[in-house]
């Protein structure tokens, strides 16, 4: 029978899964193995992921699949962007890899921009500017002195670090590395200029390999450890978002999407990166993507805003089902106050709470008090920078945006989705939520020779799920309640 299993690991900044993936005629079937917290550990006020336990949990998984005696065809791995580790000359790990939300990167861009302008690294590149890129970690590290970089023979994204360690081979993987801001998109390759800039070599970097090529065969040692054949490691779209973004079921090109998770991305697929002035000015980015395709899109912050009181909540004691969640948000009235999710002051606050009161406080609205009052300010504050920013990409695009398709983790939140659709006055179209983790499959499809082009990929998710849609309604209240969100966006 035509029965293939692949497997994939998709980690995300708060939660990763191993997932195994059974395509049959056309059709694909998931089932979770493991899933585990994914944090980050702060040490004398530095930052870090722990790749050990990461790769701990990799191996973990591929131990499920031995035990249940399944035979998969390849390995794929994907993780949030922009974050590496560095090797040395005898290519072990030197550190563990810095995590984007510490404040190391803080000024950094500025600093940069002092040596080679703003306007040329966004010409160059086509990445929006955020502090947390690669290029500026790398020239905050350099400016640290970090040991790690001065001794570092090589430097990984986090999903190539990951296949490295299963089968000691070294690449960079294009969508991965289209995250840095080190790479020049016409190119699709690493744009020495920007190194020069840091003062360090583009030879610390590795050669690209595109999504669906083989990186390597797991070590004798996994797989004598794991108990798993000799299986190819195929590079998928590394970062998380590309992944996602593949697996959008959508049936036409005029779509937006969303991809929802820790992070909100949202924008539309292109076959060529928008650099224009209005890009700049408007900081949209051009990400590599799958078959040749650019995401245009811009960074949200997304469910971090609300994992982030969760953690704060149930530390003190107070823990909330998802369900329980949206029932809290539902309980109370909307717009009671509404934040910018992405004002700065949330980045990486102390206290996720205290932070929303204070910015409350300053544009002079109510407080929330109520932990259903912070959530209802969380969902309402998102639908309406959705709308905002979905405003912003309109101006750009190419073609009218006709519907939004709301993929990953947080599609699952229907109330959200209401209000989504309500505030943007569009169809939202949600599903499916674990988007990531099948983008991540079909490539290694792609990879094993069983599907090629993105319309056939997009068919076989299209037979597999059933998204629901939200059509919009309330506009008159929403319109209004944008206008006051409107004008908060001007207060800074
Ligand atoms: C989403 C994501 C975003 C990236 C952010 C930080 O998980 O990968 O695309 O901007 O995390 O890496």
């Amino acid at each position: 029978k035509n029965i293939h299993h692949f497997f994939a690991f998709d980690l995300g900044a708060t939660s990763g899964r191993s997932i195994l993936a059974t395509i049959e005629n056309d059709r694909i079937e998931l089932k979770e193995l493991t899933r585990f917290p994914n944090k980050i550990i702060r040490v004398h006020d530095k930052y870090y992921w722990d790749i050990y336990a990461l790769f701990d949990a990799l191996k973990d998984g591929l131990k499920v699949v031995a035990s249940q005696s399944i035979k998969i065809d390849a390995i794929g791995i994907d993780t949030w962007g922009v974050d590496f580790v560095y090797l040395g000359k005898d290519g072990s790990v030197l550190s563990q890899p810095r995590s984007y939300r510490d404040p190391y990167t803080e000024g950094a861009p500025e600093e940069y921009f002092n040596i080679l302008p703003k306007k040329e690294v966004y010409d160059l590149t086509g990445i929006q500017i955020m502090n947390f890129n690669s290029i500026f970690q790398l020239f905050a590290a350099k400016k640290e002195k970090s040991s790690a970089l001065e001794s570092a023979a090589d430097i990984l994204f986090m999903p190539d670090a990951l296949s490295y360690m299963l089968t000691g081979k070294k690449v960079c993987e294009y969508t991965i590395a289209s995250t840095s801001q080190l790479l020049n998109p016409r190119t699709k390759n690493f744009e020495a200029k920007l190194f020069d800039a840091i003062g360090i070599s583009p030879s610390l970097m590795q050669p690209i390999v595109m999504p669906g090529e083989v990186i390597g065969y797991v070590t004798e040692s996994i797989m004598k450890e794991c108990g798993i054949d000799r299986i190819p490691v195929i590079a998928v779209a590394g970062h998380d978002t590309g992944s996602a973004v593949a697996a959008v079921p959508a049936e036409n090109e005029k779509f937006a999407y969303l991809s929802s998770g820790t992070w909100s991305l949202m924008g539309i697929e292109v076959d060529d990166p928008i650099i224009t002035n209005e890009s700049f000015d408007l900081n949209f980015t051009n990400e590599g993507g799958v078959n040749g395709t650019t995401r245009f899109l811009k960074n949200i912050t997304g469910m971090w805003l609300l994992e982030q009181c969760r953690k704060e909540w149930e530390a003190a004691g107070q823990k909330y089902t998802y369900p329980e969640i949206v029932e809290l948000s539902n309980s109370i009235e909307g717009f009671q106050s509404m934040i910018d999710p992405d004002d700065p002051s949330f980045a990486n606050p102390e206290s996720m709470s205290k932070a929303i009161c204070t910015y409350c406080q300053k544009t002079g609205q109510k407080q929330p008090q109520s932990h259903a009052e912070f959530i209802r300010c969380i969902f309402d504050s998102l639908a309406l920078k959705y709308r905002f920013v979905l405003g912003c990409l309109q101006k750009v695009a190419p073609f009218k945006i006709e519907k939004l398709h709301v993929i990953g983790g947080g599609s699952q939140n229907r109330l959200l989705n209401q209000a989504t659709a309500n505030s943007i006055g569009m169809p939202v179209v949600a599903g499916p939520s674990e988007a990531t983790a099948i983008g991540n499959v079909m490539m290694q499809a792609k990879g094993a020779g069983l599907i090629d082009s993105l319309q056939d990929i997009r068919k076989v998710i299209s037979n597999s799920v059933t998204p629901e849609v939200f059509q919009p309604c309330d506009t008159e209240v929403w319109n209004e309640a944008y206008n006051k969100f409107f004008q908060l966006l001007q207060i800074k």
